[in-house]
């Protein structure tokens, strides 16, 4: 099956990111078999408030790659509902447009109570995107808190999307999500009051990081999604990061941290799963006091049975 997505075969595709999500037993197989592709398509990561359009952003970006004559890769990360779920729906709908279009890969994650959002299989499901032939991926996640500080350590590329009448957001915004995002967007620029949501941003950049990351400075751009305006210039951003990221060795950087993440978290989730399958034999043990949590816990990490 490996071989078939290799060779762009959407339904084997199709396939293998379910076995991967799933953490099926041939999920490992699958991704040794991907990886030499890995780090060939740029992963562009969309993040921001509920509601920003970042679902419409995300649609616009795939007509234009498609236009290109790009292929491309959509995950939406929904951290609430599992994939039939409502607020999933109505982004499909708003994407189906492409569903048919086979240079146009679309799916959505469900978190399953991961903090920030992402697991590890996020990490497999990019693997078989790129194995596909994927030139951009486009990862949609909803921005609450921490969430956006999370998809820096997936993406290449970070946009963060706000809108005109999220001026208070601008203020509140933490340090955080100022220092992943490398492009800010202003999106739904058609509504009054886009100018100064620019130049707040703008400024709040200025103040919060001067030196800016490795040479990058980082854009605000004022953009509608729904119309159009300003998507040619949000396009050339996105290539001139992937450039900066080529000639700066930044790519290099971004690619190890994504790999640190991945397998963090893939050891994690094995050695949780491990310790947590012996746990019922030990817990007669505790409730007689013949032993104590402290020393369960450091023989579960052991592996050992006693
Ligand atoms: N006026 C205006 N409305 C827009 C624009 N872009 C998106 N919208 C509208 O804003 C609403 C939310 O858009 P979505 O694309 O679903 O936003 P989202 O950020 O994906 O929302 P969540 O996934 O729920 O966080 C929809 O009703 C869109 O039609 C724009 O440029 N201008
Ligand atoms: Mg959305």
């Amino acid at each position: 099956m490996a071989r078939l997505v290799l060779s762009g075969d959407t339904g084997a595709l199709a396939r293998s990111l379910s076995l991967i999500i799933d953490e099926s037993g041939e999920a490992d197989v699958l991704i040794r078999s991907f990886f030499p592709k890995s780090g060939s398509a740029q992963k562009i990561g969309i993040c921001g408030p509920p509601g920003a359009g970042k679902s419409t952003l995300t649609g616009r970006l795939v007509a234009l790659y498609r236009k290109a004559g790009l292929k491309v890769g959509v995950l939406a990360v929904d951290p609430s509902s599992p994939i039939s779920g409502g607020a999933f729906l109505g982004d499909r709908l708003r994407i189906q447009d492409h569903a048919t279009d086979s240079g146009v890969f679309i799916r959505s994650l469900a978190t399953r109570g991961m903090v920030g959002g992402v697991s590890h299989t996020i990490f497999g499901a990019i693997h078989a995107l790129e194995a596909w032939g994927c030139d951009r991926i486009v990862v949609e996640t909803v921005g609450t808190g921490q969430d956006e500080v999370v998809i820096a350590r997936v993406a290449d590329t970070v946009v963060y999307v706000t809108t005109p009448t999220m001026g208070d957001e601008i203020q509140a915004m933490k340090a955080g999500v100022m220092e992943v995002a490398d492009l800010f967007v202003v999106n739904k620029a058609d509504l009054s009051g886009a100018h100064k949501a620019i130049s707040d941003l703008k400024t709040a950049l200025g103040l919060g990081r001067e030196a800016g990351c490795g040479g990058w400075q980082t854009p605000v751009l004022g953009i509608s999604a729904l119309s159009g305006q300003g998507l040619p210039e949000l396009l050339a951003g996105l290539d001139e990061h992937a450039r900066h990221l080529r000639d700066s060795g930044e790519g290099r950087e971004r690619l190890k941290r994504q790999y640190r993440e991945e397998v963090s978290l893939y050891v994690s989730r094995r050695v949780y799963q491990d310790a947590l399958s012996q746990m019922d034999s030990h817990l007669d043990e505790l409730v007689d006091h013949k032993s104590d949590p402290p020393s369960v816990a450091a023989r579960m990490l052991r592996g050992g049975a006693n």
